[in-house]
């Protein structure tokens, strides 16, 4: 090919890419995903990838590649669904950028720029996983992970830090970095509430000994502090807990903030646990209490969503993520999650729908006898 020709081809297949439509996938009735991944390495902008200069770049060849697309806080923004995407490039850094549909399932479309981040103290080598909060007070907060070299370890060269990093914006284009969140533990997955609880920031965490482990972290915690300027976690306590032999075993962690319905909050989160094949990430839904958001009201058992498909293959193989979903006024919702680090798809269900999965599907009996049990029960009512 030309270097015109190869342009024009390019663009092209990445135009035809932009505008393919999504159906949605009958399934369980719980949700429906859809059959295309919503936003790939591959919607990354040609500008953002190539030197689109014939002299510098006779070739036309790719001089920044994207390499995933995955971890998206989302957000409905004047009328558009947005996505804050985790972009990881070739070389293994995450940065974030907004992508935004017309109609939440197909036609994303990055903005022409990716966020430019203000650092926080030690410079970050990582950011990835932004939950997004359009707070009472006003603001849009991001909080995301912050990674940083374990110095205490120079030997080591996989030892990390994690942290929770603050942003807030008013439009998602211009961020205001605060300062990260103090806590005694590593921590990662810290969601922000959107109301106040008794006139303090309310903030979802998940603390853990290391950066990968969550070890004596007993699962998604909560915790109020004073002030999002500069949050300081002092007093924190385990509301989702990890137990022996369930999907979040090894360890979970809170998704995008909760969803207020009319019988509760609703928590999307993701739970690991370990196999042969390595850590296995799915998502499961749980409610807690309108009056106290730290009080678990319904715990259905299992997950609600695990690797299906394509969806096990990737960076990361058998992986679902999920901080971003999108609740319409009709009571729609849009699940936004990544699957095995690598893509980001799109599922649907309701308020309705998921408020009476989470109110009918029986907690975890944490035995076999106890899960035929439940399970009679349902024949029994079936073949009466
Ligand atoms: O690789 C799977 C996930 O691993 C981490 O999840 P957790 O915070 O539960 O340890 C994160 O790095 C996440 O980004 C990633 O998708």
């Amino acid at each position: 090919m030309t270097y015109d020709e190869r342009l024009a081809w390019l663009r092209k297949s990445h135009q035809d890419l932009l505008e393919k439509e999504n159906v949605p996938v009958e399934g369980n009735g719980v949700y429906e995903r859809y059959a295309r991944p919503v936003l790939t390495a591959d919607h990354a902008p040609l500008e953002w990838r190539y030197d689109l200069n014939q002299r510098t770049n006779p070739y036309l060849m790719e001089r920044f590649g994207i390499h995933a697309v995955m971890n998206s806080g989302a957000i409905k923004w004047h009328g558009r669904y947005v996505l804050v995407a985790r972009v990881e490039g070739a070389d293994r850094k995450s940065f974030f950028a907004v992508a935004e549909s017309p109609n939440g399932v197909d036609h994303f479309q990055f903005w022409p720029r990716p966020i430019t981040m203000p650092e926080y103290g030690e410079p970050a080598t990582n950011v990835y996983d932004m939950r997004l909060t359009a707070h009472e007070d006003g603001w849009i907060y991001g909080i995301f992970c912050v990674e940083r070299k374990d110095m205490s370890q120079p030997a080591d060269l996989s030892a990390a830090v994690a942290a929770a990093g603050v942003a807030r914006t008013r439009d998602l284009v211009h961020w205001e970095r605060l300062a990260d969140i103090e806590s005694k533990s590593q921590q990662r997955n810290v969601v922000l509430h959107p109301e106040f609880v008794d006139g303090k920031y309310a903030l979802y965490t998940r603390p853990q000994d290391g950066f990968i482990d969550a070890g004596s972290g007993g699962g998604i915690g909560w915790a109020l502090v004073d002030s999002m300027e500069k949050a300081v976690i002092t007093e924190e306590k385990i509301i989702n807990v990890r137990r022996y032999h369930t999907i979040k075993e090894v360890k979970n962690g809170e998704g995008p903030h909760p969803i207020k319905t009319p019988q509760g909050w609703l928590h999307l989160a993701h739970g690991v646990r370990g196999c042969a094949s390595g850590l296995r990430y799915v998502l499961y839904l749980y409610m807690t209490a309108l009056d106290d958001p730290s009080r678990v009201i319904a715990d259905p058992a299992g997950f609600f969503m695990a690797p299906e498909g394509g969806e096990y293959v990737g960076d990361v193989m058998n992986v679902l993520f999920s901080n971003g979903w999108i609740c319409d006024p009709d009571g729609k919702i849009f699940i936004y999650y990544a699957s095995s680090d690598t893509r980001m798809h799109v599922a649907t269900s309701s308020v309705d729908r998921l408020v009476d999965y989470c109110l009918h599907t029986a907690p975890d009996g944490l035995r076999t006898g106890l899960s035929v049990e439940a399970l009679n029960k349902i024949i029994d009512a079936n073949l009466k």
